[in-house]
Formats: C-alpha cells, structure tokens, sequence
C-alpha cells in the first residue's frame, strides 16, 4: 500500500519535472523546422530559412542576411500580463562583419556587434505587460548569420517550485519510510 503511494507521488513528480518544458514554448516555429518563415514576420528578402548543415537543432536555421539596412524578424507572443518570461535562442555568424539587436515590446535588450562563428545561447527575462509580447530581431550583416531554437518559456513561480519540492520531500520521505 505505501509502496503504491510512493510510486503513485514519483510517478508526479516525474511527470511535472519533465512533461511541460517544452510544451510551454511559446514561440510558433521557433526552431524554423517547418522549412519556412510560418509564425514570423520578416521585412527584408535577406531573411530566409532552408535547409542548412549550419542548423542548431533539426535541419534547418533562419538565415539573417540583410545587407543594406537592418531587417527584422519579428513574431506577436501570446502571454499573461504581469508573469515572467524567458527568451532563448541560439545564434552564430557566417563572419565579417554584423549587428543584431534584441528588442522585446519595443524596448532593447541587447545591441550585439561583431559577433563569432560559434553558436551562442542567449537568454533574457522579461515581464510581460500585454496579453500578446512583440519579439523583435533587427540585424544587419556583412555576411550573414544563422538563428535557431528561438523559445519563449514561462518562469516557474514560487509557488509552482514549492509544489514540486513538496512532491519531491514527500517522495524521499516516503522512501524512508518504505524502508524502516
Ligand atoms: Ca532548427
């Protein structure tokens, strides 16, 4: 009987420690895998997505080459007002010269120059003040430069973690006691 409770809370724990991250993106083709710019709205031809070996993740990348201006890349994010977010995303240049800036809502939360051929994780928090956030790349670059896994999670709340450190005391001290 216990032995069944103990499963029964691992079985939970289990489930809220790994099921939800990543149903929670919400970024529509953040990882660009539907071959195309479905979810994005882009305002310079320079900004495209195909099959690339150059792809973080899956089989293919946007590609950010605008030459002559900055063009952006942007996409309406469904959230809650006044919760907490993440933004993540994954980003390398073809090299040369490049600037890409992020803005979330209008505001800029990084204006990043010249950056590598490496692939970089960049992540930001944000609050939301609408029910639909603007994500907002703007780039401009010598050669070009690859985007991949672009993802907008929500940050666990307090309450959400003490839950799950509750499952998680529960479950260890049900274990002992299993044993004793
Ligand atoms: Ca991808």
């Amino acid at each position: 009987m216990r032995k069944s409770i103990f499963t029964a809370i691992l079985v939970l724990v289990v489930t809220l420690s790994t099921v939800p991250v990543h149903a929670m993106n919400m970024v529509e083709n953040g990882g660009f895998e539907s071959g195309n710019l479905t979810g994005w709205v882009a305002n310079d031809i320079g900004i495209s997505v195909h099959p690339t070996m150059w792809a973080y993740d899956g089989s293919y990348a946007a590609e950010i080459s605008p030459h002559e201006n900055l063009g952006t890349l942007k996409q309406l994010i469904p959230t809650e007002t006044g919760k907490a977010y993440e933004l993540s995303y994954y980003l390398r240049s073809a090299g040369g010269a490049n600037e890409f800036i992020t803005s979330i809502d209008g505001n800029k939360y990084m204006d990043l120059h010249n950056f590598g051929q490496d692939y970089t994780n960049y992540s930001f928090t944000f609050s939301a003040i609408s029910p639909l956030t603007e994500l907002a790349f703007a780039s401009q670059q010598e050669f070009g430069a690859f985007l991949d896994n672009v993802t907008v999670t929500p940050v666990p709340e307090p309450a959400t973690l003490l839950l799950l450190g509750a499952g998680l005391f529960g479950a260890s001290f049900m274990k002992r006691r299993i044993k004793s």
